[in-house]
């Protein structure tokens, strides 16, 4: 029933709302939908947090001076990102040094506009809540990935791709060594997929079409090879491909699934490819890290 929590933080002058904007945005905050009211001048800019929770505390307070705390992976890059944010803009922020806290991590604050504090943390032991298990990551620095993208049902798969390379750019991808490949429907997909692993210059190919039931003649037997045809590539192969054929029954419920209600697939499939990849490089390292 609870579905999200939202913890509104007022804000006086315009200036101090770009300001905050700004300092969110640099240390990679994903942006939720703002909104703009003109009449009133009000506006309001969200950011998202993959977890949160509230947290009533009695007794000593576990942050320096913040209320908002931000567990982070990399505490130094971002106290650097943080830093580094402050000398470009100026102004009467501050940010302070990374201190041990009392609970086994490192914390430190930063104040990009007096009156709004921020707390950025991590546990010292970053393994530390997980079980141990090996596990991808999501940066795409360095990586290298085919994408291809059936033209039939354009309308859906080019937002397909826009997801999919929205995800990548996003995860510090180059422009440059994403290559995007179209055929014209999902049932070229496989050979065009498997052709381009094998040239050995991606680290990962991104499968991307849509098939519509109603729409689709002998609809089982496309779906069915064109699945297979991309699973066999990817273990033939041994490059991570994923998958990102939509299969609707209507239209409607593949807009749902390229942009709209259900998110965006090509932007899943992505994300996945990275994970793979990086998971691939861990597991040939024999690393956790
Ligand atoms: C022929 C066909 C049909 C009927 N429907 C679709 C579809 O919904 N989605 C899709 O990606 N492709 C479709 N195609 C085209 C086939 O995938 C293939 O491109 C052609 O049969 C030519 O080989």
């Amino acid at each position: 029933m609870i579905k999200g929590m939202t913890w509104i933080r007022p804000v006086e002058a315009p200036a101090a709302l770009e300001a905050l904007t700004s300092f969110f945005s640099a240390l990679g905050f994903e942006p939720g939908k703002g909104w703009d009211e003109p009449e009133s001048g009000g506006r309001g800019r969200p950011f998202l947090a993959p977890l949160g929770n509230v947290e009533f505390v009695t007794g000593k307070l576990p942050a320096l001076g913040s209320h908002l705390l931000i567990e982070v992976t990399e505490l130094d890059a971002v106290h650097q990102i943080a830093q580094r944010w402050l000398k470009d803009h100026g102004g009467s922020g501050s940010v302070g040094p990374i201190e041990e806290t009392h609970w086994r991590s490192r914390i430190f604050t930063a104040e990009p506009v007096t009156g709004f504090p921020v707390a950025f943390w991590a546990w010292n032991d970053p393994l530390r809540g997980r079980p141990a298990a090996l596990e991808g990551d999501l940066s795409a620095e360095g990586m290298g990935f085919a994408i291809v993208v059936a033209r039939w049902n354009a309308v859906i798969t080019e937002r397909l791709l826009q997801g999919a390379m929205d995800a990548l750019l996003r995860s510090g991808a180059k422009r440059g060594e994403i290559e995007i490949a179209r055929v014209p429907g999902s049932w070229e997909i496989p050979a065009a997929a498997r052709q381009l692993a094998q040239t050995g210059r991606f680290d990962a190919v991104i499968a991307l079409g849509c098939l519509l039931r109603g729409e689709t003649a002998h609809y089982e037997a496309i779906y069915n090879e064109v699945a297979r045809g991309i699973g066999q590539s990817q273990q033939e192969t041994g490059v991570p491909h994923s998958f990102g054929v939509l299969t609707c029954e209507t239209l409607e419920q593949a807009l749902d699934r390229a942009g709209l209600k259900g998110g965006n697939k090509g932007f899943e499939a992505a994300a996945a490819a990275i994970e793979m990849v990086s998971l691939s490089r861990k597991i040939a390292a024999g690393t956790r890290a």
